[in-house]
């Protein structure tokens, strides 16, 4: 079961640490073959290389295009050993066992992610390196094949310990690894051109992505995990980074991930805004003058949800916010960049963790959304639609103030990122009540005033907030109970969805106790 390793073929891109493994192979008396780039660079190590072309006859040619997709090659990598038929094909045609693939590919995903026209993109799109590493992996029985510089050490840690041997467990897991890459690479591939097309439709998407880390567990201890980038270049949570504070949690990435979507929903242009998010639901929200007074105005929406929440910022973390999240204990904050003396007030408290990116997500940017279901998964369309004020429709007789309008479409903004059933209370820019995940409407705008009461009686206020607010309904009221409930906390006005089949019994309660109402026509359901 374990065999000896002879000859080695070696065409990397990324050339990290090929110098050491060619020494390293050479030194146990492996052969190696190479193609142009990486042949230079052993050589130029002082190493003895064949060159393919050498092997197939034929010089690399139409720009490296055409290089190793030869039989000589493909031969000596799918040849079955112990078979006599093949074996004499060997041998007639002089093809050589290749015992081992080193292979990386040409980096598709990076000239993607850097910005590169089209044509440049498509001459990165690998032939030569998927076909010799679906070859050899196919052939694992006989054939070791490396795709990534991290299994470097590994093989020779595997040739060590079995005397300068491969064992077949170790064959079939760099298989099995191999037909994870080129997999990912075609996604990558197939991804970037269904972007370029501008037609991302859920159905024509392959999803797939590349390991960034194995997480300590997921969403609880007894459950592996492990967090795949898909190579898009988005700003977000997968490509922020961490500054300080221990590693980031299944339920830190899911929660961080809530917070900075919401958070980006507020231009900065339009002011600071913050958001604290606790289980993937927003416990507080708010915009204000300044950073520290949004972060502030959010905690007092719930604050006792808030403790060990994660925060999300939509400008750069100044010292006078830094000095105010750290006065309770928050897990996470994310924010396109923060200032030196922020950093340093953060670096005080190791435990929190301090995220940056290079910038905010585009809110309204078409992305894909993935929900696993048993035996497969859903794709769609992230909810990305963004709600534009000139197309509410004014239903009641009472038209809103100004005021109730900024308010009613903060709310809406924040109710987007809410499960489902989501009602948002809002005053002055900031939520005072928030609703989330119950299975009938009236419970969660039962829930949220009783929320935003208790905070009332916590900071000695004479009156809750609602008193006055706004609401926001991520779908339409079924009935006039929940718009009546609304009422009783002290709203005044309501946005939603409208289209239900009593859209006129609710028109009217809303009429009678003097509310202002407008429909979106547009739902915002979060499950
Ligand atoms: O253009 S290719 O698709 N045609 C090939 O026949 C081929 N064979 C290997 N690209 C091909 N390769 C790739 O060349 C490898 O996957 C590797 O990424 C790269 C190494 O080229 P060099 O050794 O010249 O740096």
């Amino acid at each position: 079961d374990t065999l000896p390793l002879r000859r080695a073929l070696i065409s990397v891109s990324d050339k990290t640490g090929l110098i050491d493994l060619g020494q390293a192979l050479a030194a146990r008396g492996v052969a190696l073959i190479s193609t142009g780039g990486t042949a230079s660079a052993l050589r130029n190590a002082g190493l003895r290389v064949q060159d393919v072309a050498e092997i197939t006859g034929f010089p690399e040619m139409m720009d490296g295009r055409v290089k190793t997709l030869h039989p000589m090659v493909h031969g000596g990598l799918l040849a079955l050993r112990d078979n006599p038929a093949h074996r004499a094909a060997m041998d007639t045609h002089g093809i050589g066992d290749i015992d081992l693939l080193v292979v990386n590919l040409y980096p598709f995903e990076a000239t993607v992610a850097r910005g590169a026209g089209y044509d440049e993109a498509v001459e990165n799109i690998d032939i030569g390196g998927p076909a010799m590493i679906r070859a050899a992996a196919k052939n694992h029985r006989f054939v070791t094949v490396l795709t990534d510089p991290q299994d470097y050490g590994p093989l020779l840690a595997e040739l060590d310990s079995h005397d300068g041997h491969t064992g077949y467990a170790f064959r079939q897991r760099m298989a099995q690894i191999a037909y994870g890459r080129t997999a990912a690479y075609d996604a990558a591939v197939s991804g970037w051109m269904a972007g370029a097309m501008g037609e991302p439709a859920p159905r024509h998407r392959v999803v797939a992505g590349t390991l960034a880390q194995t997480l300590r567990y997921g969403e609880n201890p007894h459950q592996t995990a492990a967090f795949y980038r898909d190579g898009s270049d988005r700003p977000g949570v997968a490509n922020a980074t961490q500054h300080q504070g221990k590693e980031l949690s299944w339920n830190n990435l899911n929660d961080t991930d809530a917070a900075f979507e919401l958070v980006a929903e507020f231009l900065p242009a339009d002011g600071p805004a913050c958001a604290i998010i606790k289980h993937a639901n927003p416990c507080g929200v708010a915009r204000a003058d300044t950073l520290a007074e949004a972060y502030a105005r959010a905690y007092d929406c719930d604050r006792t949800s808030a403790f060990g929440g994660i925060i999300a910022l939509n400008m750069k973390l100044d010292l006078a916010t830094a000095r105010a999240i750290t006065e309770i204990f928050t897990e996470v904050v994310i924010a396109p960049g923060a200032d030196e003396d922020a950093m340093a007030h953060f670096a005080t408290k190791p435990n929190l963790r301090l995220l940056t990116t290079n910038g905010l997500p585009l809110a309204g940017a078409p992305a894909l959304s993935l929900r696993q279901l048993s035996g497969g998964f859903l794709v769609q369309d992230r909810d990305s639609a963004m709600i534009d004020a000139d197309a509410l429709r004014v239903v009641t007789d009472r038209a809103p103030t100004r005021a109730e309008l900024d308010d009613m479409l903060f709310a809406w903004r924040v109710a987007k990122h809410v499960k489902s059933n989501a009602i948002v209370y809002a005053k002055d820019q900031a939520t005072v009540g928030i609703g989330a995940g119950q299975m009938s409407r009236i419970d969660s705008t039962r829930i949220a005033a009783r929320k935003s009461a208790d905070m009332a009686q916590a900071l000695d206020l004479p009156a809750p907030l609602t008193q006055g607010s706004v609401v926001a309904s991520d779908a339409f009221f079924p009935f006039a109970d929940g718009l009546l409930a609304a009422a009783e906390a002290g709203a005044t006005a309501i946005i939603q969805p409208g289209g239900s089949m009593r859209d006129d019994a609710v028109i009217a309660a809303a009429n009678e106790a003097g509310l202002a109402m407008v429909f979106t026509g547009q739902r915002h359901f979060r499950h």
